[in-house]
Protein backbone atom coordinates (compact mmCIF):
# COMPACT_ATOMS: atom_id res chain seq x y z
CA UNK A 1 0.00 0.00 0.00
CA UNK A 2 1.28 3.35 -0.54
CA UNK A 3 1.17 5.86 1.95
CA UNK A 4 0.55 9.33 2.17
CA UNK A 5 1.27 11.24 5.12
CA UNK A 6 -0.43 13.95 4.07
CA UNK A 7 -3.97 11.88 4.98
CA UNK A 8 -2.50 10.50 7.77
CA UNK A 9 -2.29 14.42 9.30
CA UNK A 10 -5.73 14.84 7.80
CA UNK A 11 -7.17 11.22 9.50
CA UNK A 12 -5.77 12.47 13.23
CA UNK A 13 -7.21 16.26 12.29
CA UNK A 14 -10.67 15.16 11.05
CA UNK A 15 -11.33 12.69 13.97
CA UNK A 16 -9.43 13.91 16.82
CA UNK A 17 -11.72 17.62 16.18
CA UNK A 18 -14.80 15.66 15.92
CA UNK A 19 -14.59 14.16 19.17
CA UNK A 20 -13.21 16.93 20.56
CA UNK A 21 -16.59 19.03 18.79
CA UNK A 22 -18.68 16.37 20.32
CA UNK A 23 -17.91 17.42 23.69
CA UNK A 24 -18.45 21.22 23.62
CA UNK A 25 -22.00 20.47 25.47
CA UNK A 26 -21.20 17.63 27.62
CA UNK A 27 -23.14 15.77 30.45
CA UNK A 28 -20.46 15.12 32.93
CA UNK A 29 -16.66 16.53 32.53
CA UNK A 30 -14.14 14.31 34.63
CA UNK A 31 -11.04 15.77 35.59
CA UNK A 32 -8.30 13.53 36.33
CA UNK A 33 -7.78 9.84 35.31
CA UNK A 34 -6.48 8.58 38.72
CA UNK A 35 -8.86 5.25 39.82
CA UNK A 36 -11.90 7.41 40.98
CA UNK A 37 -11.77 9.32 38.06
CA UNK A 38 -12.07 6.51 35.61
CA UNK A 39 -14.68 4.61 37.70
CA UNK A 40 -16.83 7.74 37.68
CA UNK A 41 -16.53 8.37 33.99
CA UNK A 42 -16.87 4.62 32.99
CA UNK A 43 -20.24 3.94 34.93
CA UNK A 44 -21.51 7.24 33.69
CA UNK A 45 -20.74 6.59 30.02
CA UNK A 46 -22.34 3.12 30.71
CA UNK A 47 -25.80 5.25 31.33
CA UNK A 48 -25.64 6.70 27.66
CA UNK A 49 -24.26 10.09 29.31
CA UNK A 50 -21.80 12.46 27.32
CA UNK A 51 -18.86 12.09 28.91
CA UNK A 52 -15.17 13.81 28.53
CA UNK A 53 -12.06 12.98 30.84
CA UNK A 54 -9.74 15.54 31.08
CA UNK A 55 -5.85 13.99 32.04
CA UNK A 56 -2.63 16.15 32.21
CA UNK A 57 -0.11 13.56 31.77
CA UNK A 58 0.02 11.35 28.51
CA UNK A 59 -1.09 8.03 30.33
CA UNK A 60 -4.05 7.35 32.59
CA UNK A 61 -4.02 5.74 35.30
CA UNK A 62 -2.85 8.81 38.16
CA UNK A 63 -1.33 7.45 41.40
CA UNK A 64 -2.52 3.75 40.82
CA UNK A 65 0.70 2.45 38.42
CA UNK A 66 3.46 2.14 41.65
CA UNK A 67 1.30 0.52 44.33
CA UNK A 68 3.33 1.81 47.57
CA UNK A 69 6.88 3.41 46.99
CA UNK A 70 6.73 1.77 43.36
CA UNK A 71 6.36 -1.87 44.41
CA UNK A 72 3.41 -1.96 41.96
CA UNK A 73 0.83 -4.20 43.78
CA UNK A 74 -2.23 -2.36 44.90
CA UNK A 75 -3.91 -3.39 48.44
CA UNK A 76 -8.15 -3.45 48.04
CA UNK A 77 -10.84 -4.37 50.48
CA UNK A 78 -13.42 -6.84 50.34
CA UNK A 79 -16.36 -4.63 49.04
CA UNK A 80 -14.71 -3.17 47.03
CA UNK A 81 -13.09 -6.00 45.07
CA UNK A 82 -16.22 -6.42 42.56
CA UNK A 83 -15.45 -2.81 40.88
CA UNK A 84 -11.83 -4.48 39.92
CA UNK A 85 -13.18 -8.33 39.12
CA UNK A 86 -16.30 -6.87 36.95
CA UNK A 87 -13.87 -5.65 34.59
CA UNK A 88 -11.54 -8.43 34.27
CA UNK A 89 -8.75 -7.43 36.75
CA UNK A 90 -7.46 -10.56 38.38
CA UNK A 91 -8.36 -10.23 42.17
CA UNK A 92 -6.18 -12.30 44.97
CA UNK A 93 -7.08 -12.59 48.56
CA UNK A 94 -4.31 -12.01 50.83
CA UNK A 95 -5.25 -12.31 54.14
CA UNK A 96 -8.89 -11.54 55.97
CA UNK A 97 -10.83 -8.72 53.98
CA UNK A 98 -7.23 -7.19 52.39
CA UNK A 99 -6.69 -8.43 48.42
CA UNK A 100 -4.28 -7.55 46.02
CA UNK A 101 -4.24 -6.65 42.35
CA UNK A 102 -1.19 -6.43 39.56
CA UNK A 103 -0.69 -2.40 39.53
CA UNK A 104 -0.28 -2.25 35.98
CA UNK A 105 -2.98 -4.66 35.14
CA UNK A 106 -5.34 -2.56 37.24
CA UNK A 107 -4.31 0.56 35.83
CA UNK A 108 -4.58 -0.39 32.11
CA UNK A 109 -8.03 -2.60 32.43
CA UNK A 110 -9.68 0.19 33.83
CA UNK A 111 -8.70 2.63 32.03
CA UNK A 112 -9.62 0.18 28.76
CA UNK A 113 -13.04 -0.02 30.46
CA UNK A 114 -13.79 3.67 30.87
CA UNK A 115 -12.52 4.25 26.90
CA UNK A 116 -14.97 0.50 25.77
CA UNK A 117 -17.38 2.47 27.89
CA UNK A 118 -17.65 5.29 25.78
CA UNK A 119 -15.30 7.90 27.63
CA UNK A 120 -13.78 10.96 25.70
CA UNK A 121 -10.61 11.00 26.95
CA UNK A 122 -8.52 14.05 26.32
CA UNK A 123 -4.89 12.81 27.58
CA UNK A 124 -2.04 15.80 28.14
CA UNK A 125 -4.78 18.36 28.53
CA UNK A 126 -4.88 20.56 32.35
CA UNK A 127 -7.82 22.01 33.23
CA UNK A 128 -6.65 25.47 34.19
CA UNK A 129 -10.05 26.92 35.48
CA UNK A 130 -13.79 26.66 35.72
CA UNK A 131 -16.55 28.67 33.87
CA UNK A 132 -19.21 30.23 36.52
CA UNK A 133 -22.25 31.51 35.36
CA UNK A 134 -24.74 33.47 38.05
CA UNK A 135 -28.36 33.11 37.82
CA UNK A 136 -31.30 34.01 40.59
CA UNK A 137 -28.16 35.39 42.83
CA UNK A 138 -26.43 31.99 43.26
CA UNK A 139 -22.99 31.33 41.26
CA UNK A 140 -22.22 27.96 39.40
CA UNK A 141 -19.64 25.94 37.51
CA UNK A 142 -20.83 25.05 34.10
CA UNK A 143 -17.56 24.27 32.02
CA UNK A 144 -13.86 24.15 32.07
CA UNK A 145 -11.02 25.66 30.43
CA UNK A 146 -8.91 23.79 28.93
CA UNK A 147 -5.12 23.59 27.69
CA UNK A 148 -2.73 21.55 25.88
CA UNK A 149 -0.29 20.59 28.60
CA UNK A 150 2.77 21.47 26.81
CA UNK A 151 1.95 24.78 27.14
CA UNK A 152 1.23 24.61 31.04
CA UNK A 153 4.45 23.23 31.41
CA UNK A 154 6.62 25.19 28.87
CA UNK A 155 4.90 28.71 30.37
CA UNK A 156 3.87 29.63 27.16
CA UNK A 157 1.09 32.57 26.97
CA UNK A 158 -1.34 30.73 25.10
CA UNK A 159 -4.82 31.39 25.48
CA UNK A 160 -6.77 28.35 26.68
CA UNK A 161 -10.37 27.01 25.11
CA UNK A 162 -13.53 26.31 26.97
CA UNK A 163 -16.23 23.10 26.95
CA UNK A 164 -19.69 23.47 28.65
CA UNK A 165 -20.82 20.36 31.19
CA UNK A 166 -23.93 20.02 33.17
CA UNK A 167 -21.65 18.49 35.86
CA UNK A 168 -18.03 18.38 36.33
CA UNK A 169 -16.24 16.03 38.90
CA UNK A 170 -13.20 17.16 40.23
CA UNK A 171 -10.89 13.77 40.81
CA UNK A 172 -7.42 15.26 40.71
CA UNK A 173 -5.80 13.76 43.78
CA UNK A 174 -4.51 15.32 46.63
CA UNK A 175 -3.47 18.25 44.48
CA UNK A 176 -7.32 19.40 44.41
CA UNK A 177 -6.14 21.85 41.85
CA UNK A 178 -9.79 22.99 40.36
CA UNK A 179 -11.62 24.05 43.42
CA UNK A 180 -8.48 25.84 44.87
CA UNK A 181 -8.56 27.78 41.55
CA UNK A 182 -12.13 28.84 41.86
CA UNK A 183 -11.76 29.59 45.71
CA UNK A 184 -8.79 31.60 44.55
CA UNK A 185 -9.81 33.49 42.00
CA UNK A 186 -13.70 34.33 43.44
CA UNK A 187 -15.78 35.13 46.14
CA UNK A 188 -16.92 31.46 46.95
CA UNK A 189 -18.17 29.75 49.86
CA UNK A 190 -18.23 26.00 49.19
CA UNK A 191 -20.55 23.17 51.17
CA UNK A 192 -17.66 22.46 53.36
CA UNK A 193 -17.94 22.97 57.49
CA UNK A 194 -16.06 25.99 57.23
CA UNK A 195 -17.20 27.24 53.40
CA UNK A 196 -13.45 26.60 52.49
CA UNK A 197 -10.83 23.95 51.39
CA UNK A 198 -10.63 22.11 54.82
CA UNK A 199 -7.97 20.51 53.22
CA UNK A 200 -5.69 17.06 53.61
CA UNK A 201 -4.71 15.40 57.03
CA UNK A 202 -1.78 12.44 57.37
CA UNK A 203 -1.88 9.04 57.31
CA UNK A 204 -4.73 7.19 59.20
CA UNK A 205 -5.77 4.35 56.13
CA UNK A 206 -9.25 3.65 58.04
CA UNK A 207 -10.90 6.34 58.25
CA UNK A 208 -9.45 7.61 55.47
CA UNK A 209 -11.35 5.14 53.28
CA UNK A 210 -14.54 5.33 55.20
CA UNK A 211 -14.44 9.48 54.19
CA UNK A 212 -13.60 8.99 51.04
CA UNK A 213 -16.70 7.77 50.35
CA UNK A 214 -19.03 10.03 52.69
CA UNK A 215 -17.31 13.44 51.19
CA UNK A 216 -17.56 12.18 47.69
CA UNK A 217 -20.21 14.87 46.82
CA UNK A 218 -21.33 18.28 45.59
CA UNK A 219 -18.71 20.74 46.93
CA UNK A 220 -20.43 23.74 45.13
CA UNK A 221 -23.35 24.21 42.74
CA UNK A 222 -22.39 21.82 39.77
CA UNK A 223 -19.22 20.54 41.10
CA UNK A 224 -18.64 17.29 42.37
CA UNK A 225 -14.87 16.42 44.37
CA UNK A 226 -14.22 12.15 44.21
CA UNK A 227 -11.15 10.20 45.18
CA UNK A 228 -8.42 11.58 47.34
CA UNK A 229 -9.99 15.39 46.20
CA UNK A 230 -12.93 14.31 48.46
CA UNK A 231 -10.50 14.20 51.33
CA UNK A 232 -8.86 16.82 50.57
CA UNK A 233 -11.52 19.33 50.18
CA UNK A 234 -13.86 18.15 53.16
CA UNK A 235 -10.86 17.97 55.53
CA UNK A 236 -9.85 13.79 55.85
CA UNK A 237 -6.86 11.69 56.04
CA UNK A 238 -4.78 10.30 53.23
CA UNK A 239 -4.69 6.42 53.05
CA UNK A 240 -1.97 5.60 50.73
CA UNK A 241 -1.67 2.06 48.57
CA UNK A 242 -5.15 1.07 49.37
CA UNK A 243 -7.48 2.00 46.49
CA UNK A 244 -11.03 0.73 47.23
CA UNK A 245 -12.23 4.01 48.61
CA UNK A 246 -11.26 5.13 45.05
CA UNK A 247 -13.01 2.70 43.63
CA UNK A 248 -16.26 2.88 45.76
CA UNK A 249 -15.99 7.07 45.80
CA UNK A 250 -15.87 6.92 41.67
CA UNK A 251 -19.20 4.79 41.67
CA UNK A 252 -20.66 6.81 44.31
CA UNK A 253 -20.25 10.38 42.63
CA UNK A 254 -21.50 8.64 38.87
CA UNK A 255 -24.91 6.81 40.57
CA UNK A 256 -25.55 10.62 42.18
CA UNK A 257 -24.74 12.82 39.36
CA UNK A 258 -26.66 9.98 36.68
CA UNK A 259 -29.85 10.28 39.63
CA UNK A 260 -29.41 14.18 38.65
CA UNK A 261 -29.12 13.89 35.14
CA UNK A 262 -32.44 11.23 34.83
CA UNK A 263 -34.22 13.97 37.02
CA UNK A 264 -33.36 16.66 35.14
CA UNK A 265 -34.07 15.06 31.54
CA UNK A 266 -37.21 14.22 32.87
CA UNK A 267 -38.15 17.52 33.89
CA UNK A 268 -37.42 19.17 30.57
O1 LIG B 1 -3.98 11.18 42.14
P1 LIG B 1 -4.93 10.33 41.37
O2 LIG B 1 -4.62 8.89 41.22
O3 LIG B 1 -6.39 10.57 41.99
P2 LIG B 1 -7.44 9.65 42.79
O4 LIG B 1 -8.35 9.02 41.82
O5 LIG B 1 -6.56 8.49 43.43
C1 LIG B 1 -5.67 8.74 44.47
C2 LIG B 1 -4.69 7.58 44.54
O6 LIG B 1 -3.99 7.46 43.33
C3 LIG B 1 -3.67 7.72 45.65
C4 LIG B 1 -4.21 7.59 47.03
C5 LIG B 1 -4.65 6.29 47.61
O7 LIG B 1 -5.45 5.50 46.96
O8 LIG B 1 -4.22 8.55 47.75
O9 LIG B 1 -2.99 8.96 45.53
O10 LIG B 1 -7.99 10.51 43.84
O11 LIG B 1 -5.12 10.92 39.91
C6 LIG B 1 -5.35 12.29 39.70
C7 LIG B 1 -5.09 12.57 38.24
O12 LIG B 1 -5.51 13.90 37.96
C8 LIG B 1 -4.58 14.49 37.06
C9 LIG B 1 -3.23 13.92 37.50
O13 LIG B 1 -2.28 13.99 36.45
C10 LIG B 1 -3.61 12.49 37.87
O14 LIG B 1 -3.44 11.60 36.80
N1 LIG B 1 -4.70 15.94 37.21
C11 LIG B 1 -4.41 16.67 38.31
N2 LIG B 1 -4.67 17.96 38.09
C12 LIG B 1 -5.15 18.06 36.81
C13 LIG B 1 -5.16 16.76 36.25
C14 LIG B 1 -5.59 19.13 35.99
N3 LIG B 1 -5.60 20.39 36.44
N4 LIG B 1 -5.98 18.87 34.72
C15 LIG B 1 -5.98 17.59 34.25
N5 LIG B 1 -5.57 16.54 35.00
Amino acid sequence: MSLDERIITEAILETYFAKFKSCLDLDVAVVGGGPSGLVAAMFLAREGFNVALYERKLSLGGGMWGGGMTWNTIVVQKESVRLLTDVGVPVTRFRDAYYTADAVTATTTLAAAACQAGVKVFNCVSVEDVVLREADGAKRVTGLVLNASPVEMAGLHVDPVVVGARYVIEATGHAVEVLKTLVRKNDVELFTPSGGIEGEQSMWAELAEANTVKNTREVFPGLYVAGMAANASFGSYRMGPIFGGMLLSGEKVARDIACRLRDRHERV
